[in-house]
């Protein structure tokens, strides 16, 4: 049988420790054990979600693609079509935030224990907190002049298709929602944008899921309808009501929406799961949802969801940031599980039993997070 390479082997700068879920295109994920030791995700260690190759002419790199110039359109219902150029936006005013990326799938394959949904396998590691740097949106948008019949913004990728005939990369978001916060990045934790990161330019909506933040973004439509690109449908859609648990769904635009917004989540980041602790432990984590309300607690069961205690937060610089929480408990000799749960301002919060969250896909799972422990 042939081995696996390893995340640095697959794409340069990467840490080896780095879970291989997928070679081709690459999937990486990153370990709760390296998540947790950072308040910003540095790129070494950050998951990769590719669904073709890098742009032609680009490498799978954290470093700085080596192209001359990148250009980004601006087309559809504007007043005034533009082709910018990089170096262009660079002397627009600038604008950094603190932001989780996430992907739609992270944590899909807690689905299995009901029915195993379709795609990479992640557990909790498709997920990074980093700072963005760039030029806000709505200022570039403002010199092309939307017109009001534009409701959607759709980003067009530079992927490299798997084969011609396959539909590339595009995403559609409703514009008036995103407008906001919604950035063009160049910088990611103070550094240019690494090549497999979307580098030199990638479209960033705080808040939403990771899908709809094109990387190697080179054109933006401004449209009156969603794109139905393969992206949009069947792909990266929940239904819009719970269905049975491992039925099959047939996706139409009536009975199901994209991934959007993300829901209300808290991981665990320690103990891992299967980690042998004594008696009094120290659990960790982090929480976040779409920074549309502020995170007001995190609450963690020692006792499978019997009662709840609440553990301290500390919150980000910005409303679209991780908040990491901690706590000490006490937990009962023997197998045992740890249980955490986040709640909004909006009184958002987790499901207790993932069932109600099934879907094919494997998407947008945030029910109630479950480590189970060996206490000695
Ligand atoms: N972009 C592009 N251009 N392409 C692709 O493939 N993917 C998605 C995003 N963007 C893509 C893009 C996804 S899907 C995700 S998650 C993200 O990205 C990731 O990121 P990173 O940087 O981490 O790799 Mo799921 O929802």
């Amino acid at each position: 049988a042939q081995q696996t390479p390893t995340a640095d082997v697959l794409v340069a700068g990467k840490d080896p420790g780095l879970i291989v879920r997928n070679t081709n295109p690459v999937e990486l994920e990153t370990p709760v054990a390296l998540l947790r030791e950072h308040r910003y995700t540095p790129k070494n260690i950050m998951y990769i979600r590719n669904n073709l190759g890098v742009p032609p002419g680009m490498q799978l790199t954290t470093e700085l693609p080596r192209v001359e110039e990148w250009t980004v359109e601006v087309v559809g219902l504007v007043d005034k079509p533009l082709t910018l150029r990089l170096s262009e936006l660079k002397r627009l005013p600038a604008t950094e935030l603190e932001m989780v990326l996430q992907c739609s799938g992270n944590g899909r394959s807690f689905f299995s224990k009901y029915a195993r949904a379709s795609g990479a396998q992640w557990e909790r590691g498709a997920l990074a907190n980093v700072r963005w740097k760039g030029v806000k949106l709505s200022a570039v948008l403002e010199g092309a002049g939307v017109k009001p019949e534009a409701l959607f913004l759709t980003a067009e990728g530079a992927d490299q298709p798997a084969n011609p005939q396959a539909p590339d990369i595009e995403r559609s978001v409703p514009l008036r929602d995103v407008l906001p916060s919604a950035l063009l990045a160049y910088e990611m934790n103070g550094e240019p944008l690494p090549t497999v990161h979307g580098g030199p330019l990638r479209l960033i909506l705080p808040g939403y899921y990771g899908i709809n933040n094109i990387k190697w973004v080179n054109r933006l439509r401004l449209e009156a309808a969603a794109s139905t690109n393969n992206t949009m449908i069947p792909r990266y859609r929940v239904p819009l009501a719970p269905i049975p648990v491992g039925s099959t769904f047939t996706f139409t635009l009536d009975n199901s929406r994209p991934n959007w917004r993300q829901n209300v989540k808290a991981v665990i980041l320690s103990p891992a799961e299967g980690q042998s602790v004594s008696g009094i432990i120290e659990v960790r984590g982090v929480a976040w949802n779409d920074g549309s309300a502020p995170i007001t607690g995190v609450e963690v069961s020692t006792n499978q969801g019997r009662s709840w205690q609440s553990a301290s937060l500390e919150k980000p610089s910005s409303p679209y940031g991780w908040y990491p929480w901690r706590i000490r408990v006490v937990v009962a000799t023997g197998d045992t599980e740890v249980w955490a749960r986040a709640t909004d301002a909006l009184g958002r919060s987790q499901p207790i039993d993932g069932a109600i969250l099934w879907n094919p896909n494997g998407y947008e799972w945030n029910a109630v997070d479950k480590v189970k422990i060996k206490v000695g």
